[in-house]
């Protein structure tokens, strides 16, 4: 796969997406957008694919917003479809993903771009990233998806205090409020998301893809304990839930094939 504005790269199973902007800071423009959900949709279609992680190139900004280039002359009913859109292809993709997303902030992680950290499954930050909501400051409030995630991640009150004061906060506050998983500088960035799919190409895939699912479906208005029930069923007429249970019997590790 070629991109203008993406590296991508599969290896040992992680499929690993930079974003190259570096110029703008990694903005989010359309161009790009239509290319990570194409990416997206990659990852989710292939088995090789046991999980990603998704970075910025440089080691200022993972993303520092929209391009505000782009969108400044949008009219109410084109940037309500833009939204609508990207939420669609991109956010939301991400998070419904069968494949475990991470997000490795390797710097800025401003407006779009926190919403692209949090739309992933888990988020590492290094020690030098500063993340924050700031689209009131352009006379916007955030639309792909800002307001629902940072408050199902830092809860109500912390969330209407960063994105109505548009601060930054650095790493180590972000890990504090539970915004990101781990914060470790920057060399050790990539390694530390490797080590947490390492982990995870380890177990089940279709398990895997079914706890997302119904930790998602907790967040997103649907009844989870349902889909809970329903993902927990379908587990048992895989070759990997036959596979998991006799290799404990056997004290043998498990081989998964994903099917
Ligand atoms: N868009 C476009 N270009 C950007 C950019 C951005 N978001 N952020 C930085 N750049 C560009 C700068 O213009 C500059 O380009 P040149 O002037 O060199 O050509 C280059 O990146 C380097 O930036 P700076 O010179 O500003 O670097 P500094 O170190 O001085 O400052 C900074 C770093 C991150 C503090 C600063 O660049 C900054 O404040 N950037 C903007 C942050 C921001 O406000 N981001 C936007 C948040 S609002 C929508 C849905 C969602 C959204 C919008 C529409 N629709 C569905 C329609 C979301 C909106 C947002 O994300």
């Amino acid at each position: 796969m070629t991109y203008q504005n993406l590296i991508t790269e599969v290896k040992e199973n992680i499929l690993y997406i930079t974003i190259n902007r570096e110029k703008a800071l990694n903005a989010l423009n359309k161009e790009t957008l239509k290319e990570l959900a194409h990416v997206i949709q990659f990852a989710g279609d292939t088995a090789e694919v046991r999980g990603v992680i998704l970075t910025g190139s440089g080691e200022k900004a993972f993303v520092a917003g929209a391009d505000i280039k782009e969108f400044s002359d949008y009219d109410a009913s084109q940037g309500e479809q833009l939204a609508r859109d990207g939420q669609a292809t991109v956010f939301n993709a991400i998070e419904n993903s069968p494949k475990p997303f991470i997000a490795a902030i390797n710097g800025f992680a401003l407006g779009g771009g926190l919403e692209l950290a949090m739309a992933c499954h888990i988020r590492i930050a290094s020690d030098q990233a500063k993340l924050g909501l700031p689209e009131v400051t352009l006379g916007l409030i955030p639309g792909y998806g800002g307001t629902q995630r940072l408050t199902q991640l830092v809860g109500k009150g912390k969330a209407i205090e960063m994105i109505i004061t548009a601060g930054m906060i650095p790493a180590t506050d972000a890990e504090k409020i539970g915004l990101v998983n781990y914060v470790v500088p920057q060399a050790d960035l990539i390694s530390k998301a490797e080590e947490i799919l390492n982990l995870v190409k380890l177990r089940a895939p279709l398990a895997v893809a079914g706890a997302i699912r119904a930790v998602v479906a907790s967040l997103d208005g649907q009844n989870g304990y349902n889909v809970e029930i329903e993902s927990f069923g379908k587990c048992f007429d895989t070759a990997d839930f036959k596979e998991g249970t006799s290799a404990f019997v056997e004290k043998r590790k498990p081989v998964f094939s994903g099917k």
